[in-house]
């Protein structure tokens, strides 16, 4: 509601507004609608919630509205769009046209057109303008693709959801540490978890995701065992059965050097995963008019040419997609000639699995900012597809991952600041500020060496007062999103929470100890205080206490220092 030029500018790809303003009477936008998209097509579930849009069911020949409107909406198929994307006109005289070449793009003209809307006591005004918007990358979404502990299937529900509203359009469904996906990739799933996956692919279709099943063989498979084959048919057929048409084959983390009979059979470990790849594509093909097939290679982050990657190149089948992470594991940068390099050593459609968020490497941390560093025009060197590996928190990856979103859709306008102020607004609404503080104290030192420069300034000035209102609003920011009325937030984010109180009570005790440096009971508390701050096995990246009684010359014991964590090197 309300939402600024500027954000409008930045949000829709092209949005030709002259200033000129509709106001309509009644508390909601109420359309009669007029379909030349489709005959009798279902509009009615395409907004992920009302949101003070009612549509009215369209009046049958001849046959008047009982209900009257105080808008007409028309929904138009236009071709020449590409997928996903819209055109949003809201003309005088209260008519609205969405024109759209699929499903997906008239749900998001349909968003476009709430989020454009204001309330206002007794009326609603809208402005004139024209939107037509279109995704930087056809696939856009999430790879639930961490190791550690999975999602819960109340969180995946929900990101499905999230992703609606966010203008993503696939899941991806990859836990390392869910068994049947890759330790146990024989077996079925027991009738619980199966379930969850069905009623996940429900919601996904719900709010227009794809659901991909990925599965990860790589580790044991007998290259030449028609029975190892059968087991990995099962286990898609289980899935094709339920509706899933989107699959992904991952091959990363293996030990992926041949041995014993694969060795012999197909000599070289890039062959023998194009080998199983083109198996399982020939499969898919001969029981689905239309599938999607992607593979995460072994040699997903490497930033050399291979013979691995050769035969990728030359053996996969073209239409099999191809995942890399940019060059490392975690990217700082994903330039122009990395992907161009990347795209010629495997030849195939890339796809970027962006280890961003992920937090699996780093326990103790929470990753809060926005994704930084990749090429604006990834999608003309040959990515089709961005995926976002989240943290393990679900909730607490919603900040990152909202910035994600915004680069997904338009990766050419992307501006990482602008992307965390609008996504921090959206997550904490009136707690904005307070957020963006604790966010900013929680970078992802995998993608950002910069550091925290005001506090190490502050320090090297030791400039007591900066750091003194430094402390009191960490704690203050700490209690208040405490309070947040989103309870999982809390939840999830709790020991990082306690952590910063911890912390701001440390610095409460070093201020003390400065104040009076032979008083054995001064230094007691600090010890305490630091005890404390260890007992939750997390800390913030700026990890301000500790830096502080460092910079004060406040010596702390050396073995509670390093098992504290702090690393100078990150
Ligand atoms: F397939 C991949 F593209 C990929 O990134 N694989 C894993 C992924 O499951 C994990 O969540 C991610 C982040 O930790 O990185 C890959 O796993 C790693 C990462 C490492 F840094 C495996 C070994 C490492 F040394």
């Amino acid at each position: 509601m309300g939402i600024s030029l500027r954000d409008c500018q930045y949000l829709f790809r092209d949005y030709y507004a002259g200033g000129e303003e509709l106001v309509l009477e009644g508390p909601q936008l109420r359309c009669e609608l007029a379909s030349r998209y489709a005959m009798n097509q279902d509009v009615q579930g395409l907004l992920e919630d009302g949101g003070g849009i009612q549509i009215l069911k369209p009046a049958g020949p001849g046959v008047a509205t009982a209900d009257k409107g105080n808008a007409e909406l028309m929904l138009e198929y236009d071709g020449s769009l590409a997928a996903d994307g819209y055109r949003l006109v809201i003309g005088k005289e209260a008519k609205l046209v969405v024109a759209a070449s699929s499903r997906r793009g008239l749900k998001y003209g349909l968003e476009a057109l709430k989020q454009l809307l204001t309330i206002e006591g007794d009326c609603c005004r809208l402005p004139v303008v024209t939107v037509e918007d279109e995704p930087s990358f056809p696939v856009r979404g999430i790879i639930e693709g961490f190791y550690g502990t999975p999602w819960s299937f109340a969180d995946r529900m929900d990101a499905v959801r999230y992703m609606g509203g966010h203008r993503m359009n696939a899941f991806m469904y990859a836990p390392k540490d869910d068994p049947y996906h890759r330790e146990l990739w024989r077996e079925p799933y027991p009738d619980d978890i199966f379930a969850g996956i069905h009623e996940l692919k429900q919601e996904c279709d719900k709010h227009l995701v794809d659901f991909y099943y990925c599965i990860s063989p790589g580790n044991d498979l007998e290259f030449r065992s028609k029975e190892d084959f059968s087991r990995l048919e099962e286990k898609l057929a289980a899935m094709i059965a339920v509706g899933v048409r989107h699959f992904a084959l991952l091959m990363d983390d293996i030990d992926y050097v041949l041995t014993g009979d694969n060795r012999q059979f197909l000599e070289r470990s890039g062959a023998a995963h194009a080998y199983v790849t083109n198996r399982v594509y020939d499969y898919l093909a001969s029981c689905l008019p239309s599938f999607t097939l992607a593979m995460c290679p072994s040699e997903y982050w490497s930033y050399w040419n291979t013979e691995y990657k050769k035969d990728i190149r030359e053996q996969l089948h073209p239409n099999v997609k191809v995942f890399w992470t940019g060059y490392f594991v975690f990217a700082p940068e994903i330039g122009r000639k990395h992907a161009e390099d990347n795209r010629s050593y495997y030849g195939h459609e890339l796809w970027l699995w962006d280890n961003v968020p992920v937090n699996d490497c780093d326990k103790d941390r929470l990753f809060l900012d926005p994704v930084r560093g990749r090429s604006s025009r990834l999608g003309q060197l040959g990515h089709t597809a961005v995926v976002a590996n989240p943290m393990n928190q679900w909730e607490c990856s919603k900040i990152t991952l909202t910035t994600m979103s915004h680069y997904m859709w338009n990766s050419e306008r992307y501006m990482p600041e602008l992307s965390w102020e609008l996504s921090v607004r959206e997550f904490a609404g009136e707690l904005a500020d307070e957020m963006m503080f604790f966010c900013q104290q929680n970078l992802n030192s995998r993608l950002y060496s910069g550091g925290y420069p005001e506090l190490e300034d502050a320090l090297a000035r030791r400039d007591l007062a900066w750091l003194d209102s430094y402390f009191s609003r960490l704690e203050q920011a700490a209690e208040r999103l405490g309070g947040l009325s989103n309870a999982k937030f809390a939840e999830e984010a709790g020991p990082w929470l306690r952590r910063a109180t911890a912390d701001a009570a440390l610095w409460q005790a070093i201020r003390r100890q400065l104040a009076k440096p032979r008083q054995p009971k001064a230094r007691e508390e600090v010890l305490q205080c630091l005890a404390t701050c260890r007992s939750y096995g997390v800390r913030l990246g700026s990890d301000p206490a500790i830096r502080a009684a460092e910079a004060l010359g406040v010596k702390l014991p050396e073995e509670l220092k390093k098992e504290d964590g702090h690393d100078e090197a990150q």
